[in-house]
């Protein structure tokens, strides 16, 4: 379970890492069956998924439900959000696929959302990384603190000072004195998760995917290859309609299906049995 101090811990640093959360058995079980799903094609069951990212999980593969969502986890997110916290419709699972660095408020702050501002706003995003992250890559990286600080992405990147050509020229594109990336000089970590954990991190917090540092991406070897496994979730109040609205008018084509979705029945009585809000 989650303490005090780890409480603080998300508040000051805008992450949390939960070891172990995953039972060994369960966490096989995933990463056997998220492979088989790509590899079989069968991803392709909606057509808004694509071979690294598959969204709207629980309706296609209903059969993740009681994996990720149980008591132990939900009694983990309500001691972060509070009660009947609101699962957005964004579970989403992620294969082979590395972003760069963003916050997940970027998108609508850009469409000039402000309601993520408001100091009752509160969204986090629940991932279950199937691997270690190591040299390989495999987790997340973060930027701490960085909730607490201005978004930077929502602007095109000003050119490179010569000072950062020189550092990337000797040290190659690995966030080196990042002047345009990281202007508030946040601590960078990797977080140091290993296969089965849980990773808990603010919509606001600076991220991406951490990469592979000894090999290109797609010389990850297939044992090691990256999945993971997305939930956000809001904090009960009008944030979660807000955000709502917001994804309802994302004209990408990953939140088209948004606009014609049904509320899986299975999900309505997990909801019902652990007491949390699915919209
Ligand atoms: O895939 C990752 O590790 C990063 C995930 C991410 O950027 C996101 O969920 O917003």
């Amino acid at each position: 379970m989650i303490n005090e101090a780890d409480l603080k811990f998300f508040d000051e640093m805008g992450y949390l890492v939960v070891p172990n959360v995953l039972t060994d058995a369960d966490l096989q079980l995933m990463r056997k069956r998220i492979k088989d799903i790509f590899s079989s094609g069968e991803y392709k069951v909606s057509p808004f998924n694509t071979d690294r990212v598959l969204s709207d999980v629980y309706n296609a593969f209903p059969e993740f439900i009681d994996i990720t969502l149980n008591e132990k986890i939900l009694g983990m997110i309500k001691q972060v959000l509070g009660d009947k916290p609101v699962l957005m419709p964004e579970t989403a699972i992620h294969h082979k696929w590395y972003t760069g660095w963003h916050k997940d408020t970027t998108t609508q702050e850009k469409m000039g959302y402000t309601f993520h501002h408001q100091p009752e706003s509160l969204m986090i995003e629940c991932g279950f990384y199937l691997q270690d992250n190591d040299e390989l890559g495999g987790g997340l990286t973060v930027m701490e603190g960085s909730h607490k600080t201005t978004d930077l992405y929502t602007k095109p990147r000003p050119p490179k000072s010569l000072s950062n050509r020189i550092a990337t020229k000797i040290l190659g594109d690995k966030d080196p004195l990042g002047d345009h990336l990281n202007p508030n000089h946040h601590k960078i970590v990797d977080i140091d998760s290993k296969a089965g954990d849980m990773v808990i991190f603010n919509f606001k917090t600076n991220h991406r995917a951490t990469f592979p540092r000894t090999v290109k991406p797609e010389e990850v070897p297939e044992e090691k290859s990256k999945i993971a496994f997305f939930n956000a979730f809001s904090v009960n109040n009008s944030t979660a309609n807000e955000y709502l609205e917001f994804i309802l008018n994302r004209p990408e084509p990953f939140y088209q299906n948004l606009k014609t979705r049904k509320l899986n029945e299975n999900l309505l009585n997990k909801a019902k049995q652990l007491d949390f809000t699915v919209i």
